[in-house]
């Protein structure tokens, strides 16, 4: 008798902690769900499947085959019917499909699930929501009916570095399937043949793995787009066009049934929207709808923001009016790295008579390569869906880490009112890392931010720590605030440690690698910092942790960070590994200053206070030079690079200020454009108060790299500027600006 009271109160347990909870495991979140009985029960080991004839080979039906256990027989007692409207198999269930394209229902009992669909790849994803649920081994009873918001749902491969590798795109397509995502854009900047060398055809070791992406790509339910970026040099003539056309042929034969165009980041020539117009109607014309076995075409114009889109001169309404209806047109936002808000779609759907189709720059970090972002995917509109056509991120080159933006657009773009940032974030973590996931959890809330960049796209990170940094920030520090950051810091000590050791997700952990060591001197340097107000207390006495050393301690952690940061470089131009610079080190830095400060004051020495600090400072009246920020690595001073083209307008000047004389070794700068020098005047604040000039000139003709005079070598200055003295806009590049000094 006890026994079974025992029992039921378990089940009872059970149930009420674990309630929905399979259902929990689903992403995205479905639209629509009616717990059953509310009884959790074991999933099944095997299933057989019952459906008609035609759905037998559904990429739905290979998907469920493919789990089931090895001892199946078809004779299985859990029982799965899958059927798409008008199939017998499902025709008790006629009433229950939704209308929406992709939609599906689902119920799942203890005898058996049946999945009844709008089409084949509605039944794909009632498929993938039956594993979800089935996930940790118990299902539940219930109905599930379920749509997506959006159309187009995925990702493009979009960024400049290098590119994903062939088994990272596999581990993608997959995971797109499983969190019904239905696109792929390929079209990394440094593939050569995407973009540089757009007209040459793939060498056969490259095209086959494209084939095999291709045909992996169909089976998770995933829509693989090739994309040209023929915008660099082309030409509109017919043999462009037609090298064009027979790229796209060759494709083709590969089995590539969906293209796009890009038209970004580029300028000159190429960026004429008629032109542009006019060559993607020829190829809608004489390709995609005589094919009649091809997606509709998808470009991404020149003008795909708002802050570059030159309204008077009409580039957009252009494509708006002249390019088919049936092509659509990408768009950033309201700057190139931006969210997407309401207003910002019916500006820009009004000007391309049609609905926009949002490329989002997250989380994307070929402009902040010294960063890795693990945080939320957060800020877009949650009312937007019906102003959209498609919504792809264009994610980081680091794949498998950006697994965790990725999951959240996958819901984002799917349900959007029922979006949660934050609850996603967890799930996402727990997903990628199971075994782990706290310790993932741990690292990612120091991998937020972006830090100051060109595009002055921030994110939120450190909010948990905001009123430990505000007291401190208020001087008002206490031992429990020391305590309390010192527990933060060791646990992402711990954190970095467990994840080092991980075996689980070899790739990710590999990824991470870098900012993991950084994370480790993060928290060390933290340790530190919290023990010296203590010490300082205590002073140098025999047997207690004497002052001097950990301040020793300290100093030596500062330089391990930055002796870090320069032995990994990862990218010239962009190097550094940094992390938790939001909060959790600004906050440390002030403890250190203030005790320090504390310290000399009560002791009469002179022990250096400054934690990190960066003695040059930019600013600029041309708005995109304006947020650049300016990286030392010992003697050579450089301005992080903005890839886009710059709108220099006349008299438009670029200032960068040191807190001290410098002596100036060299100088060189590359504006991406031969001759440019003869534009722009480049004058050094000198000793004596006065603006003195420096000749400027490039070695070779076509060579864009603007040297300076060799009067440069032994000046010595304190700020430089260089205006654009033309008279008139100059549209250039600002791929490198370096000064070296002794
Ligand atoms: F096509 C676009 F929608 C787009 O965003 N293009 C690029 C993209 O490849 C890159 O990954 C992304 C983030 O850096 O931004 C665009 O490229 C830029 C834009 C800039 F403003 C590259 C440099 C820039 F300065």
């Amino acid at each position: 008798m006890k026994k079974t009271i025992l029992s039921a109160g378990l089940l009872l347990a059970c149930a009420a902690s674990g309630g929905q909870a399979q259902v929990a495991n689903i992403n995205p979140v479905p639209q629509q769900v009616q717990a059953g009985s509310g009884n959790l029960f074991d999933a099944p080991q095997a299933w057989s499947i019952r459906s008609d004839k035609a759905r037998a080979k559904s990429i739905a039906a290979q998907a469920l085959w493919a789990q089931n256990t090895p001892e199946t027989t078809p004779e299985a007692r859990f029982t799965v019917t899958l059927g798409v409207k008008g199939d017998k198999a499902v025709k008790a269930y006629a009433k229950k499909i939704p209308p929406q394209a992709e939609g599906y229902y689902l119920r799942v009992s203890e005898k058996g699930a049946v999945i009844a669909a709008a089409d084949e790849q509605g039944l794909f994803y009632g498929v993938q929501s039956l594993l979800a649920m089935s996930q940790k081994g118990r299902l539940e009873a219930c109905a599930i009916t379920d749509w997506p918001d959006v159309k187009f749902r995925g990702v493009v491969e979009g960024f400049y570095g290098t590119p994903w590798s062939h088994s990272a795109r596999l581990s993608q397509l997959d995971f797109y399937g499983r969190n019904k995502m239905n696109v792929y854009i390929y079209g990394p900047k440094d593939d050569p043949y995407h973009r540089d060398r757009w007209r040459v055809p793939y060498p056969e070791a490259e095209a086959k793995r494209i084939q095999e992406l291709n045909e992996y790509a169909k089976k998770c339910g995933v829509n693989f787009y090739w994309a040209i970026h023929p915008g660099v040099d082309i030409k509109w003539t017919a043999e462009d066009r037609d090298a064009l056309l027979a790229k796209f042929e060759k494709m083709y034969e590969l089995g590539i049934r969906s293209f796009a165009v890009f038209f970004d980041d580029i300028w000159g020539e190429g960026t004429k929207a008629d032109k542009q117009a006019e060559l993607l109607n020829y190829i809608d014309n004489n390709f995609i709808q005589k094919k009649h076995d091809i997606s509709p075409l998808v470009m991404c114009p020149t003008e795909y923001n708002r802050a570059w889109a030159n309204d008077e001169k009409g580039y957009l309404r252009t494509l708006g009016t002249k390019m088919n209806k049936s092509v659509e047109i990408m768009w950033t936002g309201n700057s190139v790295v931006h969210c997407i808000d309401k207003e910002s779609m019916e500006w820009i759907n009004q000007r391309i008579n049609r609905k926009a189709y949002i490329w989002w720059n997250f989380p994307v970090s070929d402009f902040v390569r010294d960063r890795i972002l693990l945080g939320p995917a957060y800020g877009n509109d949650l009312t937007i869906a019906g102003d959209l056509s498609g919504f792809v991120s264009n994610p980081m080159e680091h794949a498998e880490a950006s697994k965790i933006a990725l999951y959240g657009i996958a819901d984002y773009t799917w349900n959007m009112k029922a979006y949660d940032y934050d609850r996603d974030w967890n799930k996402a973590i727990s997903d990628l890392l199971p075994d782990n996931a706290w310790a993932l959890r741990t690292f990612a809330l120091y991998n937020k931010d972006l830090g100051p960049n060109g595009h002055g796209f921030r994110r939120e990170e450190g909010d948990e720590l905001k009123q430990l940094a505000q007291s401190v920030e208020n001087g008002k520090l206490t031992g429990e605030i020391c305590g309390e950051l010192l527990n933060r810091c060791m646990e992402l000590k711990t954190a970095a440690d467990v994840l080092l050791a991980d075996k689980s997700n070899p790739e990710l952990i590999r990824e991470l690698r870098p900012w993991l060591l950084q994370a480790k001197n993060v928290a060390d340097y933290g340790y530190a910092v919290c023990m010296m107000p203590q010490a300082a207390q205590n002073g140098d006495k025999e047997n207690t942790q004497s002052f001097t050393h950990i301040y020793q301690q300290a100093r030596s952690i500062q330089e391990q960070m930055y002796t870090l940061e320069n032995s990994d470089v990862r990218h010239a131009l962009q190097p550094g590994i940094k992390l938790a610079t939001k909060v959790l080190l600004p906050t440390l830095n002030k403890i250190f200053a203030q005790t320090v400060d504390a310290y000399n004051k009560a002791n009469g020495t002179q022990l250096s206070n400054v934690a990190e600090y960066n003695p040059y400072k930019l600013s600029s009246n041309v708005p995109q030079l304006a947020m650049l920020p300016v990286t030392v690595r010992s003697n050579n001073v450089s301005v992080t690079p903005a890839l886009e083209v710059i709108n220099w307008q006349p008299g438009g000047e670029l200032l960068i200020e040191s807190d001290r004389l410098i002596t100036f070794q060299g100088m060189d700068f590359n504006l991406g454009v031969p001759g440019a020098a003869k534009n722009f005047t480049l004058e050094l604040l000198t000793e004596n108060g006065q603006w003195t000039k420096v000749g400027l000139l490039h070695y070779k003709a076509d060579d864009p790299v603007i040297h300076t005079a060799n009067e440069l070598g032994g000046m010595k200055a304190s700020k430089l500027r260089l205006t654009n003295t033309s008279g008139t806009e100059q549209k250039v590049y600002f791929k490198q600006f370096k000064f070296v000094k002794q």
